[in-house]
């Protein structure tokens, strides 16, 4: 008997689910069983609008002919190649491509699963090529309060969130923080916030307390998106790049949310007009459907690891699925889809449409603050006394029954759909949006 696929199940125990309030779940499902363009179906038949492109991968929108296609022929092709000591064609064409739309100076990509691997790969080999440099004192790491940087060790060492200290003890060692870029004064600020680009000379007062001469790289997310969306200053991020120069500091933008499309450009990293010297990426890169992520490196990182005897291995780390050759397929056909249709750039021309309808929440129920950037907003709602993240998440909740799908990280909402969305789709989840504020006042 060929499979129902759209059979719920009746036994949810044995699935720990990830970042789930998996007893509320579990209480009541939300059950998505398919999905096409800018909509889910629910298993109860009903079409969600996507406000959040999946966990903001899909930017593209869901089930692309041509990359379902390119899927399904690969894995029927060559399903798998050995990663190590082996290549197959795929993998360098990606490599290529991804290159073409990166920003000048970038050269090089290495290959993982996942934003969280990406990071701790970018981590490794920033410790790796100050050693083969004959730099080796160069080991601590600097991150940001409230960065994201994934669920590693490295990741959670040099991101900024409370529950990760608190719950999975003392971390990496020899790191520390900048402290973040949100400020008040800049509530209600559509775009980019004026104030706050000082905020990157304490970058100086970090360098001053370790000595430049011990750090390695700070890592920083050009656009905070997973706490919160939370913009950089105008002029920060070149402020950054020019004391990580200035010091002999690698500077990494952890663009996995940001990366292929969101603000408008193909990387954060263009849109700001600040070259870092990685980059790492996921998500976006094969739109969501094949596991994949990418460290993508300045020529000067990579070519410092190339010396030495030629049979010896230049670094030390990879991973059994970097590179696969249905992710490589998967990753190839993405990039032709958003090329074909501009989406790379589209966010730039959708931008001022939804920066107005976003703002048009203003003055609803409950909500203090609201910022966008490229195709990504936020709306945060002032939390209940004592009960922080409820009003958020009855909002999701009511959205999910309304038919729409949003973010909430505590008691903020963040959106980010699929780059193909239209303004009419804009104003229908927007719209939705009002309503569920309303009625959770
Ligand atoms: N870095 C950044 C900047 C991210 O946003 C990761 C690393 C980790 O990627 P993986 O593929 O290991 O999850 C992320 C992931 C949300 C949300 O709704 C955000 C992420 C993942 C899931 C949900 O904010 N960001
Ligand atoms: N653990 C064991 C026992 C392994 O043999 C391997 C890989 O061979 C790994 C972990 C790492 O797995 P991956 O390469 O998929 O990250």
């Amino acid at each position: 008997m060929p499979l129902d696929r759209k059979a719920v199940p009746n036994d949810l125990r044995a699935f720990w689910m990830p970042f789930t309030s998996n007893r509320q779940f579990k209480s009541a499902p939300r059950m998505l069983v398919s999905a096409k363009d800018m909509h889910y179906t629910t298993a109860d038949g009903r079409q969600i609008l996507d406000g959040t492109a999946g966990l903001w991968c899909c930017n593209a929108g869901h089930c692309r002919p041509k990359i379902t296609e390119a899927v399904q022929a690969q894995v029927a092709e060559l399903d798998y190649a050995p990663a190590f000591q082996m290549g197959h064609p795929l993998a360098f064409e990606l490599a290529n491509r991804i290159v073409d739309i990166a920003p000048d100076g970038i050269d090089h990509v290495f290959y993982c699963n996942s934003g969280s691997e990406a990071v701790d790969t970018a981590l490794k080999i920033a410790l790796a090529y100050h050693r083969a440099r004959g730099d080796a004192a160069r080991t601590r790491l600097i991150g940001r309060e409230r960065g994201y940087h994934g669920v590693g060790f490295g990741g959670i060492s040099v991101g900024g969130i409370v529950n990760n200290r608190r719950f999975f003890g003392s971390l990496l060692t020899g790191v520390d923080h900048l402290p973040h870029t949100h400020l008040p004064e800049n509530a209600f600020t559509k775009g980019q916030p004026e104030n706050g680009a000082n905020l990157a000379d304490e970058l100086e007062r970090i360098v001053a307390l370790h000595g430049a001469d011990t750090i390695a790289a700070v890592i920083v997310e050009p656009m905070a998106g997973s706490t919160g969306v939370l913009l950089p200053p105008k002029g920060y991020l070149q402020r950054l790049r020019d004391i990580t120069k200035k010091h002999g500091i690698l500077l990494i933008f952890d663009e996995v949310i940001t990366g292929f499309g969101r603000l408008g450009s193909p990387f954060a990293a263009q849109h700001f007009g600040v070259v870092p010297d990685m980059i790492t990426c996921a998500k976006g890169l094969t739109n969501g459907v094949i596991p994949m992520g990418a460290v993508l490196t300045s020529a000067a990182i990579h070519d410092a690891f190339m010396q030495g005897p030629e049979h010896v291995i230049e670094l030390f780390h990879g991973y059994t699925y970097s590179g696969n050759p249905v992710a490589c397929a998967a990753g190839i056909a993405t990039l032709e889809t958003y090329q074909d249709e501009g989406l790379l750039t589209r966010a730039a021309q959708l931008e001022s449409h939804w920066q107005e309808a976003l703002h048009s929440l203003k003055g609803l129920p409950n909500v203090i603050d609201i910022r966008n950037m490229g195709l990504i907003g936020a709306v945060e709602l002032q939390g209940i006394d004592g009960e922080p993240g409820k009003r958020g998440f009855d909002a999701f909740v009511r959205a999910y029954e309304a038919g729409i799908l949003i973010r909430v990280t505590g008691d903020i909402i963040a959106m980010s759909p699929p780059l193909i969305i239209s303004e009419a789709q804009i104003d229908e989840l927007i719209g939705k949006l009002a309503e569920v504020l309303k009625s959770t006042a």
